[in-house]
């Protein structure tokens, strides 16, 4: 089984579609499927249209969490309920097409534990970009990671990833950033801990409403960078090798 992780807030005009779109998908595909859609305090009617949607597709389910505490902490309790051998976790906008689940998916049957959406390398398409200071300031962020905490990965940031299920249960029940620093902590608890992390290229056709805050998030996605450094070496991740 696979289990979708989509983590949502103030989704209510991208959501339908989204839920729609995947499932027809999987069914497509005829495998067995599970889509978890976390929702964290939205202010508009996405819970409502979530429980509706959860209740009109069978394979979906909601999360609720109550208040609003960022996208990391959405995706960890998504993780920690899903049950599937392989574990996706999808932005709801779908700015990568559910079809490239195929190519990450080979990634982990030549071995890896974890599959890297990524629109940094030679083959990504990227049909529709991002705003170009939005699009500058992925790219210096990944710059500094490389320098800083770990090489080799060219696009940590794309809301696009495909785990091994178990090594996704176990990477997220470490974890402890709540909000877009998230996927840096993963990846770096993942290199820690010796999983095969492949990045493979992937299409992008953003989505113009974005939930990041330019300004505001980079600072506190530097301080993520901190933190993980700081708590890695204070042994704040239970049983960090
Ligand atoms: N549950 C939850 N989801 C969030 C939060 N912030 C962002 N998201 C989700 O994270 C995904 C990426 O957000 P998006 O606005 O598309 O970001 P961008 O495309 O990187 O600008 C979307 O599915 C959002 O709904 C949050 O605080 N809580
Ligand atoms: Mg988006």
């Amino acid at each position: 089984m696979i289990s979708c992780v989509i983590p949502a807030y103030n989704e209510e005009r991208r959501l339908g579609a989204t839920i729609a779109r995947v499932s027809e998908y999987f069914a497509a595909g005829g495998r067995e499927y599970e889509i978890i859609v976390v929702d964290d305090g939205s202010r508009d009617a996405t819970a409502r249209l979530a429980a509706e949607l959860a209740h009109l597709h069978p394979h979906c389910r909601l999360m609720s969490l109550g208040r609003n505490r960022g996208k990391g902490a959405a995706v960890r309790h998504g993780v920690a309920g899903s049950r599937g051998d392989l574990v996706l976790f999808s932005d709801a906008d779908l700015s990568t097409p559910i079809e490239e689940l195929e190519v990450l998916e080979k990634a982990i049957l030549n071995g890896s534990d974890i599959a890297v959406g990524s629109r940094a390398l030679p083959g990504s398409r990227i049909e529709v970009h991002q705003p170009r200071l939005r699009e500058l300031m992925g790219k210096t962020y990944n710059l500094l990671i490389r320098v800083t905490l770990m090489s080799g990965i060219h696009d940590t940031q794309c809301g696009f990833k495909l785990f091994r299920g178990p090594v996704a249960r176990e990477l997220f029940g470490l974890a402890r950033i709540d909000d877009f620093g998230f996927d840096v902590e993963i990846l770096y608890l993942a290199g820690r801990r010796g999983f095969r992390i492949t990045e493979v290229p992937v299409r992008w056709i953003n989505s113009p409403a974005s939930r990041v805050m330019v300004f505001s998030d980079s600072a506190g996605m530097l301080y993520d960078l901190l933190r993980v450094r700081a708590w890695s070496l204070l042994g704040k991740y239970r049983a960090d090798v």
